[in-house]
């Protein structure tokens, strides 16, 4: 079998609740969807949504590097050559989302050729993860009602609450507001996205003391490495990198240089392949890991319930699964259903991600 060449549309759905958080906003999913064909018939695919505020990457980019520079080069190799392939994507730096998303595929292609769904050639720990909820920034009593509904409607108990606003009360009335009204029961954990500087994260740690809450993810720019360390260690909770963290090379500079004591992972920026290697290092290690959400379509998110479930240390947390939940529409053929607070693997072969192709007519902006 032999890579024949490698598509990535462009589509644009709307969002009819925008996320804002520190770092920005997203009112459109503006994705890649990303095809890799292959001599036989077979098809694999994956999602790409492009963060330019987290990583620098586009839409236009992402389309660019696949189509010019990554199809070209890997067109003719045997999809099992993963290593090979990996290589060669790997002589053009960065563009993180790109590299994950032709890796997803790979893995979707892989399991259909093998006619094997891709959570269990990955692990097949269990078959469902739990779902936390990701809040973004708005008043407090609104996000108390938003949390709230989607406890009575999905069975979500863990939330992730964006922080990283000035003044600082204003996070932390949250915090206040959100633990009040949601009872003891309820994970609730931070994310600002850097947001904030170390000092700042330091005084919402102690304005926020006794509330319980579980992490801090990414508080100030890891790139601050002196402050950031000193954070890390006056913290009582685990500070989790997310964007500082995209590869394992960053992971172990990161965890070595004190900038975080637990890790995010995010299979539509790590892909399968390196999520294992960076989940490989934190379980050596005996580091926490957190399953996030690079603000995901249907596609992406049952790529990161693939990975999550395959993995006990990654089913060990919810996952952030239903950023979806707030699109006007999305492309996957069979929608994502949250039962009792939990999505399940699919048990076709692959990853089951099959998309509606009316739906992608519709969206595509390439033709
Ligand atoms: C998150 O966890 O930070 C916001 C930007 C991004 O790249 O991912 C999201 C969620
Ligand atoms: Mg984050």
């Amino acid at each position: 079998m032999k890579i024949e060449r490698i598509e990535a549309i462009p589509y644009a759905i709307p969002y009819t609740h925008p996320l804002k958080f520190a770092s920005g906003e997203v009112a459109t999913a503006d994705h890649v969807l990303v095809r890799v064909h292959t001599d036989d018939g077979l098809v694999g695919q994956a999602d790409a949504p492009p963060r330019p505020y987290t990583y620098g990457e586009t839409q236009k980019s992402i389309a660019a590097v696949i189509e010019d520079i990554f199809s070209p080069q890997i067109t003719g190799l045997d999809p099992f050559d993963r290593s090979k392939i990996h290589a060669v994507m790997n002589r053009t730096i960065n563009n993180q989302v790109a590299k994950g998303a032709v890796d997803i595929a790979l893995w979707d292609l892989l399991g259909k050729a093998l006619q094997t769904p891709v959570h269990k050639l990955l692990g097949g720990f269990t078959d469902s993860m739990r779902v936390s909820h990701m809040l973004g920034f708005r008043p407090a009593a609104e996000l108390l009602e938003e949390a709230r509904s989607f406890g009575e409607r999905y069975g979500i108990t863990t939330f992730k609450l964006k922080v990283g606003r000035r003044p600082l009360a204003l996070d932390i009335e949250a915090c206040h507001v959100l633990r009040e009204g949601l009872g003891d029961d309820v994970d609730i954990y931070l994310d600002a996205n850097r947001g904030w500087t170390a000092n700042e994260a330091l005084e919402v740690l102690r304005r926020t003391e006794g509330l319980g809450l579980s992490l801090l993810e990414e508080p100030c720019d890891a790139k601050e490495a002196m402050s950031r360390r000193r954070l890390v260690e006056k913290s009582p909770i685990p500070v989790v990198g997310d964007e500082s963290v995209p590869t394992a090379g960053d992971v172990s500079r990161e965890l070595l240089s004190g900038g975080c004591n637990a890790i995010c992972i995010k299979t539509a920026r790590s892909g399968f392949t390196e999520a294992q290697q960076i989940l490989g290092l934190c379980t050596g290690l005996g580091v926490d890991v957190t399953m996030g959400n690079q603000i995901d379509t249907q596609v992406g998110s049952l790529a990161t319930v693939t990975f999550g479930a395959a993995f006990e240390a990654t089913s060990r947390r919810a996952g952030e699964l239903s950023n979806f939940l707030d699109m006007a529409d999305d492309l996957l053929a069979d929608p994502i259903r949250i039962q009792d607070g939990r999505i399940r693997v699919r048990t076709v072969p692959g990853v089951g991600a099959d998309v509606d192709e009316d739906k992608l007519a519709a969206y595509r902006l390439d033709r």
